[in-house]
């Protein structure tokens, strides 16, 4: 260990951003006047429509938190039967689709994106297959194009799993406007965030009545209950906190491409780290900043070893989701993702982690592999 690179205070993955103390009072004091806490109140409204307006998207609907927003889209579509999606993502996704009484099919995931890969899932659609739910992956676009193409010839939905993608952009197109549905994640944890939260975006304006039912009990009107919904709204709180966020979010998402871009420029001379790029026709998010080891026991090392400079990155996603104790899959046929789990490590990434701190981090990697730092300051 080299002690003059042990950090003082723990370095965690991530940190929320938060607006400054003033400006969220601000946004909040009109609560106490109005008496008026959640089911669509003015900030929950006004939140929807800056949204819409930001992400270029025209149909968008917000919830408590982005779980229960994957569960109600799912549900809104009324899909039955199997559901194709990919083992190398958060619980969240593979519960959704099993809380809603559906099957998930896995398909392996491309080696480069860590994506579903498009070329292995017309194989696994059988007669029962109603959907694809697929995830952008560390805000790293899924192949939008082929999704859609396998989609129309056989008859299938599309829904994303765009947790991590908030304000990610395809060809100057937002990823909001994919897939039949695509569900963002609001989580303290993520770029943008309103403590908790989730927001739907879709295509089928239509919908907008029963997603607004199914996050609300089910209820058309107070004496109407159409479907068997649950409680996902979102709070004026919430509101609150995502409004403020959202003055910010473009200096978040730089900050974030700072730190983004010193980790590559020191790691990438590094034989047995290989780094996560973005194609010249994406726009990123800069959410996450995973690199792959040579194999599991060097990362399940260098995780050990950060830990002791107060340092931690953590293995998002191990294990796959098919592997939970809770589930009972094979994971013979996911081999590459099976693989990416086991060298997939995150370093710390938020906007208020500093250059000189992400510096720090690569010099202990290098350190502890055994390469020599090279200042290049
Ligand atoms: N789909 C995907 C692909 C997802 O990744 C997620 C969530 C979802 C769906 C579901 O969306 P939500 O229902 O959550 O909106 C975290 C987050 O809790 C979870 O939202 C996220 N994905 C997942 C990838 O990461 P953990 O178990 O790693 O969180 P935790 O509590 O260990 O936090 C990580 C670090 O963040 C901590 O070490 C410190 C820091 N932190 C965390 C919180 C909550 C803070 O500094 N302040 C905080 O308030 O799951």
């Amino acid at each position: 260990m080299k002690q003059e690179l042990i950090f003082e205070d723990l370095i965690t993955v991530t940190q929320p951003s938060l607006p400054d103390f003033n400006s969220y009072i601000e946004h909040i004091k009109g609560i106490w006047d109005r008496k008026w806490l959640t089911n669509n109140g003015p900030l929950h409204e006004e939140f929807k429509e800056k949204l819409s307006s930001y992400l270029r998207t025209p149909n968008v609907e917000l919830f408590t938190n982005g779980h229960l927003a994957l569960e109600t889209a799912i549900k809104s579509l009324n899909l039955t039967g199997e559901v194709i999606t990919t083992p190398f993502t958060f619980a969240s996704t593979i519960h959704a689709i099993t809380n809603c009484n559906l099957k998930p099919i896995f398909c392996d995931v491309d080696p480069v994106t860590y994506n579903i890969d498009i070329n292995k899932i017309e194989s696994l659609i059988t007669s029962e297959t109603s959907a694809i739910l697929a995830v952008h992956v560390f805000g790293q676009p899924c192949d939008v194009e082929g999704i859609e193409r396998i989609a129309e010839t056989h008859n299938l939905k599309v829904i994303y799993d765009a947790a991590h993608a908030f304000g990610v952009k395809v060809n100057g197109t937002d990823i909001a406007n994919f897939g039949d549905i695509s569900m963002f994640s609001f989580h303290a944890t993520k770029v943008f965030h309103s403590i908790e939260g989730g927001m739907l975006s879709y295509q089928d304006e239509s919908l907008s009545t029963k997603l607004r039912a199914l996050k609300n009990f089910g209820m058309t009107s107070a004496e109407k209950v159409e479907y068997v919904g649950s409680n996902a709204k979102m709070n004026e709180f919430q509101a609150a906190m995502g409004l403020c966020n959202l003055e910010k979010i473009n200096q978040d998402i730089s900050l974030r491409k700072e730190v983004f871009y010193t980790y590559h420029e020191w790691l990438n001379k590094i034989d047995s780290i290989q780094l996560f790029n973005f194609e010249n026709s994406i726009t990123p998010n800069f959410s996450y900043y995973p690199i792959l080891m040579d194999d599991y026991e060097q990362r399940n090392r260098l995780a050990m070893r950060l830990k002791e400079y107060n340092v931690v990155a953590r293995k998002y996603f191990y294990p796959l989701c098919s592997q939970f104790d809770c589930y009972d899959f094979s994971i013979e046929s996911t081999p590459i993702a099976a693989d990416i789990s086991d060298r997939v490590l995150c370093l710390p990434m938020y906007s208020e982690l500093s250059v000189e701190n992400a510096k720090q981090i690569c010099e202990i990697i290098r350190y502890e592999l055994g390469d020599e730092i090279v200042s290049r300051y």
